[in-house]
């Protein structure tokens, strides 16, 4: 069976970067679905991501039922709880915030989802998460109430990345927030790819196309955009296809 996972360990086999648009349903009109997810076709973008930390119960199923009707592309959950699981998309990010020790984001939710996942269509892709720091508090840190990885101690950052793939997770997420001021910076990533043989993926405060090469060249597998497309949809102009 081809999965969505598979899909993106042969986009890495063929060196090609991926490019998931992220929309937090928290902050996007339904009613703008259609032109938007038209922009996303003729960009670069490869995946849409959906998830925010905070999001009211309902509005996720609308808002990926709507989208599904426009693009072909694969949409992935990327949930900040429960409430936002939903089987309209095809996949979900199972997210551990492995950089936190708050035991609700590394076990508790995941056990509340079983309910809601135990007959589900979904492709569930186990993710470390790791939330780093970048200058200002971010809605993760408010919301999971955990302290960011310090940005100086890459080693911590390096070995927390390696303990989740050891844990059996199948993707690394390097997190500085969404909207924050800096991107993860080009040395952790290029550290954290150098161990790892599970796929990364990169977010978090990528506003241009000079930080979105920067990721990739840094060895980011899969960056991720929400704020930049919220704040200005002429961004998709720079990243057609
Ligand atoms: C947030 O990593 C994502 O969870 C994307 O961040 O909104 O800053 O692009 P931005």
């Amino acid at each position: 069976m081809i999965t969505i996972y598979n899909n993106i360990q042969q986009a890495i086999a063929n060196q090609e970067k991926l490019l998931a648009v992220l929309i937090d349903p928290d902050k996007f009109h339904v009613q703008n679905t259609k032109p938007f997810i038209d922009k996303v076709n003729a960009s670069i973008a490869t995946h849409v991501f959906v998830g925010g930390s905070e999001v009211e119960a309902e509005l996720t199923t609308i808002l990926v039922k709507e989208i599904k009707k426009h693009t072909q592309l694969p949409v992935v959950l990327f949930p900040g709880d429960v409430t936002q699981i939903t089987e309209s998309a095809d996949a979900l990010l199972f997210l551990s915030l492995i950089s936190g020790r708050n035991p609700e984001y590394l076990i508790g939710k995941h056990v509340k989802a079983v309910s809601k996942l135990k007959d589900t269509q979904l492709e569930i892709i186990p993710t470390g998460y790791l939330l780093i720091e970048n200058g200002k508090e971010t809605a993760v840190q408010r919301v999971t109430e955990t302290q960011p990885l310090q940005k100086n101690n890459s080693s911590h950052i390096v070995n927390t990345a390696k303990a989740g793939e050891f844990l059996g997770m199948k993707l690394i997420y390097l997190e500085a927030g969404s909207g924050a001021i800096e991107p993860v910076s080009k040395h952790i990533i290029s550290e954290v790819k150098e161990v790892l043989n599970i796929p990364l993926i990169v977010g978090g405060g990528i506003r241009t196309t000079t930080a979105l090469q920067n990721a990739y060249q840094a060895g980011a597998d899969v960056v991720v955009i929400g704020t930049a497309f919220e704040e200005d949809e002429s961004f998709f102009d720079s990243l057609k296809k």
